[in-house]
């Protein structure tokens, strides 16, 4: 296979038979072949996909988003494609941009490609702009690299490049864990503006506290670990070296990661207070240039640890404005501390 024949696209599909049927069709307008996983849907998903010409692969039970992903990139291996593009089920990803994501990866065939949603900042409520943000912050952290939209689902993945990481997490979990180790690794990922469409009457899987509470505590973990390396390893930038390594260390059971993962949200303020004095030790008495992945993301280094040292307090703020809301105040805190204390990085 070569050219736009080596790539696939991939849908992971849970209860969608209102709309996986349009983009399976919209998908097939640009390429040769689309697989839908159908996760344990008590609905119509498969046979909607299956009439509008995708193959089905079909789950008994709802594994989650991240599970499907793991199993459609295998699959799109198994039949021989280099590449695949992830689309969610539900028409939040328009397929015509598409060939957008295939002219990108002409242009870079190494890297992994994501769409980015923040052009259209205004279209996206502002409780999940707000945890966009600061994922964002962190993940970017963690990949080194500024990247636009770190929680959008429409990418282009090189399966190369999947194959060279481990992917253990689930849920809505897993694409960040992917971006994190791509990043981490030193892969380059390019961001690739695309519409962001909230229908009025759309539907969700996202739970807004537990699925954000997932993504931030790995990340969380996952950068605390990193923290970790850099300063052992004076001049170091990218600590993620394939499976097994890194933050892949404490995955021995999904329990102890979880307990890990708990671990480090609390000790998460001192470990940062702890780096932060390592930093200016170590670098100003000692000239050791630990923390290099820091270098360059332009804001200074202390303040990137004091930012996570805000984090209880940011949730603090996000809980009196939940409360605020749901009395008719609108304080609108969290937007004006995210913007203060979590703002773009390398950009
Ligand atoms: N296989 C599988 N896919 C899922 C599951 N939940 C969600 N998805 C896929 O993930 C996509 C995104 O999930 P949504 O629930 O729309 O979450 P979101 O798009 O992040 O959030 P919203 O902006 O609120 O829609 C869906 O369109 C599905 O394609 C699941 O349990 N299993
Ligand atoms: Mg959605």
């Amino acid at each position: 296979m070569s050219g736009n024949d080596a790539i696939c696209a991939v849908i992971p599909a849970y209860n969608a038979e209102r709309t996986v049927g349009k983009v399976v069709r919209g998908a097939l307008s640009f390429l040769p072949t689309v697989i839908v996983a159908d996760d344990g849907s008590t609905d119509a998903t498969a046979e909607v996909a299956k009439e509008a010409g995708a193959q089905v692969v079909r789950l008994r039970d709802n594994r989650g988003k991240g599970h499907c992903l793991r199993l459609l990139f295998a699959e799109a291996r198994k039949r021989g494609f280099e590449a695949v593009i992830t689309l969610d089920s539900d028409g939040q990803h328009d397929p015509a941009d598409i060939p957008r994501f295939l002219d990108a990866h002409r242009h870079d065939p190494g890297a992994v490609i994501v769409g980015s949603r923040m052009a259209d900042e205004d279209a996206i409520p502002v409780h999940r702009r707000n945890s966009m943000l600061v994922a964002r912050f962190y993940v970017c952290l963690a990949a080194n690299r500024y990247i636009d939209d770190t929680q959008c689902g429409y990418r282009l993945c090189p399966l190369s490049v999947v194959e060279s990481i481990a992917l253990f997490k689930d849920r809505f979990v897993t694409e960040t864990e992917l971006l994190l180790k791509v990043g981490d690794s030193g892969i380059p990922i390019r961001s690739l503006p695309i519409r962001a469409v909230y229908l009025p009457d759309q539907r969700t899987h996202f739970r807004s506290v537990p699925d954000v509470a997932a993504i931030s505590v790995y990340v969380i973990s996952y950068i605390m670990v990193k923290w970790a390396v850099e300063s052992c390893r004076p001049g170091e930038v990218n600590t993620y070296k394939g499976p097994g390594s890194g933050r892949d260390r404490f995955f021995l059971s999904p329990a102890m990661d979880r307990a890990f993962e708990s671990l480090m949200v609390l000790t998460c303020m001192p470990l940062s207070a702890l780096y932060c004095a390592l930093y200016f030790l170590m670098r100003s008495l000692l000239g050791f240039r630990v923390f290099e992945g820091l270098k360059g993301c332009g804001i200074p280094v202390g303040r990137v640890f004091l930012s996570t040292m805000m984090l209880p307090l940011l949730l603090g703020i996000s809980i009196i404005d939940l409360v605020g809301n749901r009395v008719g105040l609108r304080p609108g805190l969290t937007s004006r501390f995210v913007t203060k204390w979590y703002p773009n990085l390398w950009k």
